[in-house]
């Protein structure tokens, strides 16, 4: 196996999908077989003169009711497993999805928020999803888990982990030019390491520029590290040149703290060259700003 099956749900979807591979299989082996038994029997070699046959109520009959019972199988086998899949038990943690291009935002019932998605093992969890700007779909193979992100409108999802560990999540709705990098985890806890790391950061802390850029999305496209993704590295940008196009025309500027604040906030005013013109407003209150803009700074 190649995937674990790391929640409630991921056995059952296996076990769906595994009925209705052996059905298909099934129906390949007698396809082959009467096709194969055909060929031989009516090879030209033989001469044989086959019958001509201009219908049979019988044959027809039988050729529809066996192929309906068999997709009405499949389908029965397929809703009663999603019907146990959509069931949300009654006590429930909820944790809001948000995506974006092109990151994952979780939010926590006490306003504690993070990149990476974390769950305590053996509790149920509801997943409220929902879009900022285009569709995306939140996809955890490891739990057999997948929904459609959608802007002004709220979905979910509801899964109980049962193996501690980190598994992968992916964004599986082509969203624009960085949907690859939008990646994240979802770290399986015991409770005790989950309750201290929820307890850990009062909402009300001070603001580290660090944790902005990674809450906002913005390391979706920058780093800070001086590699390149979709947008320019945050690594040594203060107070360097900077070539960008201003309404089309190139023009060198100095990456001062001004620039830094008006590229977060009208980044189509000045865009650097070389790279495209997507990067979208990022809503950030006036003390966000200055948090992230202070720690851009120390970036060198
Ligand atoms: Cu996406």
């Amino acid at each position: 196996m190649l995937i674990p099956r790391a929640s409630n749900t991921a056995g059952n979807v296996d076990a769906v999908f595994y009925r209705i591979l052996w059905i298909e299989i099934s129906l390949l082996v007698i396809v082959t077989f009467v096709l194969v038994f055909f060929v031989i029997k009516y090879n030209s070699s033989k001469k044989t003169v086959p019958e001509n046959i201009s219908g049979s109520v019988i044959l027809e009959i039988i050729w529809m009711v066996i192929p309906t019972l068999i997709v009405l199988l499949m389908f029965y086998i397929g809703l009663v497993s999603f019907d146990s899949i959509r069931a949300v038990p009654k006590t429930v943690m909820d944790i809001r999805v948000t995506g974006r291009q092109w990151s994952w935002l979780f939010t926590y019932e006490n306003g504690r928020q993070s990149s990476d998605l974390r769950v305590p093992v053996g509790k149920a969890v509801k997943l409220l999803l929902t879009s900022d700007d285009v569709l995306h779909s939140f996809y955890i193979p490891a739990f057999r888990i997948k929904e459609d992100c959608v802007p002004k409108m709220e979905t979910y999802l509801s899964f109980t982990p049962n193996e501690i560990g980190t598994y992968d999540i992916f964004c599986t709705e082509f969203c624009g030019l960085g949907h690859s990098g939008m990646v994240s985890k979802v770290v399986v806890m015991n409770d005790n390491d989950f309750a201290s790391w929820y307890a850990a950061v009062p909402a009300t802390a001070k603001m580290d520029g660090q944790k902005l850029l990674e809450e906002k999305g913005c390391l979706g496209c920058h780093t800070t590290d001086g590699s390149k993704k979709i947008g320019p590295t945050f690594k040594g940008l203060y107070d360097s040149q900077v070539t960008v196009l201003t309404n089309g025309k190139e023009r060198n500027v100095k990456a001062d703290e001004d620039y830094l604040r008006k590229s977060i906030k009208e980044p189509k005013a000045d865009v650097v060259k070389g790279y495209p013109d997507i990067m979208p407003a990022v809503l950030v209150k006036p003390g966000e700003l200055d948090a992230i803009v202070e720690y851009i700074e120390t970036l060198k």
